[in-house]
Protein backbone atom coordinates (compact mmCIF):
# COMPACT_ATOMS: atom_id res chain seq x y z
CA UNK A 1 0.00 0.00 0.00
CA UNK A 2 2.89 2.34 0.93
CA UNK A 3 4.74 1.68 -2.38
CA UNK A 4 1.27 2.36 -4.13
CA UNK A 5 1.38 6.01 -2.46
CA UNK A 6 4.96 6.31 -3.24
CA UNK A 7 4.95 5.64 -6.57
CA UNK A 8 1.53 7.88 -7.12
CA UNK A 9 4.10 10.34 -5.74
CA UNK A 10 6.92 10.06 -7.54
CA UNK A 11 4.72 10.10 -10.99
CA UNK A 12 3.19 13.92 -9.57
CA UNK A 13 6.73 14.91 -9.56
CA UNK A 14 7.74 13.35 -13.07
CA UNK A 15 4.74 14.59 -14.41
CA UNK A 16 5.37 18.40 -12.63
CA UNK A 17 9.06 18.68 -14.01
CA UNK A 18 8.24 17.63 -17.33
CA UNK A 19 5.25 20.24 -17.83
CA UNK A 20 7.79 23.34 -16.11
CA UNK A 21 9.11 24.36 -19.11
CA UNK A 22 5.94 23.90 -21.51
CA UNK A 23 4.55 26.92 -20.67
CA UNK A 24 4.17 29.23 -23.97
CA UNK A 25 6.00 32.60 -22.65
CA UNK A 26 6.00 36.28 -24.21
CA UNK A 27 9.77 37.18 -24.99
CA UNK A 28 9.64 40.70 -26.68
CA UNK A 29 6.67 43.11 -27.43
CA UNK A 30 5.85 46.40 -28.53
CA UNK A 31 3.19 48.61 -30.10
CA UNK A 32 5.18 51.95 -29.40
CA UNK A 33 2.20 53.59 -27.30
CA UNK A 34 5.25 54.43 -25.15
CA UNK A 35 7.31 56.42 -27.34
CA UNK A 36 6.75 60.03 -27.12
CA UNK A 37 5.23 61.20 -31.15
CA UNK A 38 7.79 63.06 -32.69
CA UNK A 39 9.10 63.54 -36.84
CA UNK A 40 12.80 62.94 -37.33
CA UNK A 41 13.70 61.11 -34.30
CA UNK A 42 17.55 60.03 -34.08
CA UNK A 43 19.54 57.86 -31.66
CA UNK A 44 17.04 55.41 -29.52
CA UNK A 45 13.51 54.91 -28.82
CA UNK A 46 11.98 53.08 -25.77
CA UNK A 47 12.84 49.83 -26.64
CA UNK A 48 15.04 50.23 -29.59
CA UNK A 49 18.76 52.08 -30.86
CA UNK A 50 18.05 53.90 -34.14
CA UNK A 51 21.09 52.63 -35.74
CA UNK A 52 21.05 54.51 -38.65
CA UNK A 53 18.76 57.22 -40.48
CA UNK A 54 16.28 58.97 -38.96
CA UNK A 55 12.09 57.59 -38.14
CA UNK A 56 9.00 59.50 -37.33
CA UNK A 57 6.69 57.86 -34.28
CA UNK A 58 3.43 58.61 -36.19
CA UNK A 59 0.58 59.11 -33.77
CA UNK A 60 -1.97 61.98 -32.09
CA UNK A 61 -1.22 65.08 -34.40
CA UNK A 62 1.35 63.69 -36.83
CA UNK A 63 -0.15 61.64 -39.23
CA UNK A 64 -2.32 59.51 -36.38
CA UNK A 65 -4.72 57.74 -39.52
CA UNK A 66 -1.71 55.77 -40.68
CA UNK A 67 -1.83 53.97 -37.11
CA UNK A 68 -5.49 53.82 -35.92
CA UNK A 69 -6.46 50.30 -36.76
CA UNK A 70 -3.12 48.55 -35.42
CA UNK A 71 -3.97 49.57 -32.01
CA UNK A 72 -5.58 53.09 -31.85
CA UNK A 73 -2.12 55.05 -31.07
CA UNK A 74 1.24 55.18 -31.93
CA UNK A 75 2.66 52.93 -34.75
CA UNK A 76 6.26 54.07 -36.54
CA UNK A 77 7.42 55.44 -39.86
CA UNK A 78 10.65 54.10 -41.33
CA UNK A 79 11.63 57.08 -43.50
CA UNK A 80 11.47 59.85 -41.39
CA UNK A 81 12.56 63.04 -42.92
CA UNK A 82 14.39 61.87 -46.45
CA UNK A 83 16.04 58.67 -44.78
CA UNK A 84 15.12 55.44 -43.95
CA UNK A 85 16.42 53.83 -40.58
CA UNK A 86 17.78 50.52 -38.98
CA UNK A 87 16.17 49.67 -35.48
CA UNK A 88 17.87 47.28 -33.03
CA UNK A 89 16.61 46.29 -30.14
CA UNK A 90 18.34 47.93 -27.11
CA UNK A 91 18.59 44.47 -25.02
CA UNK A 92 19.41 41.08 -25.98
CA UNK A 93 16.93 38.36 -25.31
CA UNK A 94 17.93 34.68 -24.49
CA UNK A 95 16.56 31.72 -26.36
CA UNK A 96 16.75 28.28 -25.33
CA UNK A 97 16.61 25.34 -27.64
CA UNK A 98 12.99 25.58 -28.91
CA UNK A 99 10.83 26.70 -31.56
CA UNK A 100 9.67 30.68 -31.46
CA UNK A 101 6.90 32.55 -33.30
CA UNK A 102 7.67 36.36 -34.29
CA UNK A 103 5.04 38.54 -35.33
CA UNK A 104 4.39 42.23 -36.73
CA UNK A 105 1.95 44.27 -38.64
CA UNK A 106 2.79 46.42 -41.75
CA UNK A 107 2.15 48.95 -44.24
CA UNK A 108 3.31 51.61 -45.86
CA UNK A 109 3.17 55.75 -46.25
CA UNK A 110 2.67 55.83 -49.28
CA UNK A 111 1.57 54.39 -53.03
CA UNK A 112 5.28 54.22 -53.88
CA UNK A 113 7.62 50.84 -53.63
CA UNK A 114 8.75 50.26 -50.47
CA UNK A 115 10.00 47.25 -48.75
CA UNK A 116 10.91 45.97 -44.99
CA UNK A 117 13.59 44.30 -43.90
CA UNK A 118 13.74 42.23 -40.68
CA UNK A 119 16.22 39.82 -38.62
CA UNK A 120 16.58 37.78 -35.60
CA UNK A 121 20.34 37.84 -35.39
CA UNK A 122 22.74 35.97 -32.70
CA UNK A 123 24.00 39.01 -31.06
CA UNK A 124 27.51 36.71 -31.59
CA UNK A 125 27.77 37.94 -35.27
CA UNK A 126 29.74 34.65 -36.55
CA UNK A 127 26.47 32.65 -35.82
CA UNK A 128 24.45 34.59 -38.18
CA UNK A 129 20.44 35.31 -38.12
CA UNK A 130 17.83 32.91 -36.98
CA UNK A 131 15.17 34.60 -39.01
CA UNK A 132 15.61 37.58 -42.07
CA UNK A 133 13.52 38.33 -44.66
CA UNK A 134 11.89 41.24 -45.91
CA UNK A 135 8.37 42.63 -47.29
CA UNK A 136 6.75 44.66 -49.77
CA UNK A 137 5.04 47.47 -47.98
CA UNK A 138 1.35 48.28 -49.27
CA UNK A 139 -0.07 51.47 -48.78
CA UNK A 140 -2.15 51.38 -45.60
CA UNK A 141 -5.89 51.58 -47.41
CA UNK A 142 -8.22 52.34 -44.44
CA UNK A 143 -5.48 51.62 -42.18
CA UNK A 144 -5.47 47.96 -42.87
CA UNK A 145 -2.33 46.60 -41.94
CA UNK A 146 -0.71 43.35 -43.19
CA UNK A 147 0.51 40.51 -40.82
CA UNK A 148 3.66 39.03 -40.17
CA UNK A 149 4.01 35.30 -38.91
CA UNK A 150 6.63 33.18 -39.04
CA UNK A 151 8.18 30.49 -36.59
CA UNK A 152 11.89 29.62 -36.30
CA UNK A 153 13.47 26.91 -34.46
CA UNK A 154 16.45 27.32 -32.45
CA UNK A 155 18.82 24.12 -31.56
CA UNK A 156 20.96 25.80 -28.99
CA UNK A 157 20.47 27.51 -26.36
CA UNK A 158 21.63 31.88 -27.75
CA UNK A 159 21.01 35.35 -27.20
CA UNK A 160 19.76 37.72 -30.27
CA UNK A 161 18.46 40.60 -31.11
CA UNK A 162 15.67 41.71 -32.98
CA UNK A 163 16.47 44.47 -36.66
CA UNK A 164 14.07 46.13 -38.46
CA UNK A 165 15.34 48.43 -41.72
CA UNK A 166 13.13 50.29 -44.07
CA UNK A 167 14.11 50.19 -47.68
CA UNK A 168 12.74 52.76 -51.20
CA UNK A 169 12.80 55.83 -52.04
CA UNK A 170 13.91 58.10 -49.29
CA UNK A 171 11.66 60.40 -49.57
CA UNK A 172 9.83 60.79 -45.93
CA UNK A 173 7.19 58.22 -47.21
CA UNK A 174 8.41 54.54 -45.78
CA UNK A 175 7.28 51.19 -44.69
CA UNK A 176 5.07 51.61 -41.56
CA UNK A 177 5.72 49.21 -38.61
CA UNK A 178 3.63 48.34 -35.56
CA UNK A 179 2.95 45.54 -32.97
CA UNK A 180 6.26 43.37 -32.78
CA UNK A 181 6.18 40.37 -30.78
CA UNK A 182 8.74 37.14 -29.91
CA UNK A 183 7.37 34.53 -28.10
CA UNK A 184 7.99 30.50 -27.20
CA UNK A 185 5.81 28.34 -28.87
CA UNK A 186 7.39 25.23 -27.69
CA UNK A 187 10.43 24.53 -25.30
CA UNK A 188 12.11 21.21 -25.81
CA UNK A 189 11.21 19.18 -22.30
CA UNK A 190 14.41 17.85 -21.22
CA UNK A 191 14.93 17.37 -16.99
CA UNK A 192 18.54 18.38 -16.22
CA UNK A 193 20.98 15.78 -15.35
CA UNK A 194 20.26 16.91 -11.37
CA UNK A 195 16.56 16.22 -11.62
CA UNK A 196 16.83 13.05 -13.51
CA UNK A 197 19.19 11.91 -10.82
CA UNK A 198 16.55 12.21 -8.23
CA UNK A 199 14.12 10.47 -10.68
CA UNK A 200 16.49 7.52 -10.79
CA UNK A 201 17.14 7.59 -6.59
CA UNK A 202 13.21 7.11 -6.41
CA UNK A 203 12.77 4.59 -8.77
CA UNK A 204 15.82 2.41 -6.94
CA UNK A 205 14.09 3.37 -3.92
CA UNK A 206 10.62 1.94 -4.83
CA UNK A 207 12.03 -1.36 -6.35
CA UNK A 208 13.93 -2.21 -3.37
CA UNK A 209 10.73 -1.26 -0.85
CA UNK A 210 8.85 -3.58 -3.37
CA UNK A 211 11.57 -6.34 -2.68
CA UNK A 212 11.85 -6.18 1.03
CA UNK A 213 7.97 -6.12 1.22
CA UNK A 214 7.24 -9.27 -0.70
CA1 LIG B 1 0.77 51.03 -31.93
CA1 LIG C 1 8.15 60.15 -42.70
Amino acid sequence: MKTKIYFNSLISLILLVFSVNASAGLIFSDNFESDTVAGGVTGSLVNWNITSGNLDVVGLGFAASLCNNATAGHCIDLDGTNSNATIVTKLSYSLSAGTYLFEFDYGNNTTQDNSLFYSIDNINSNLGSLLSGSVSTMFIMDNIYSHFTANFVVSSATNINIIFRGAGTANSYGSVLDNVSLRSVQTTNVPEPATMTLIMLGLLFIVSRRRLSQ
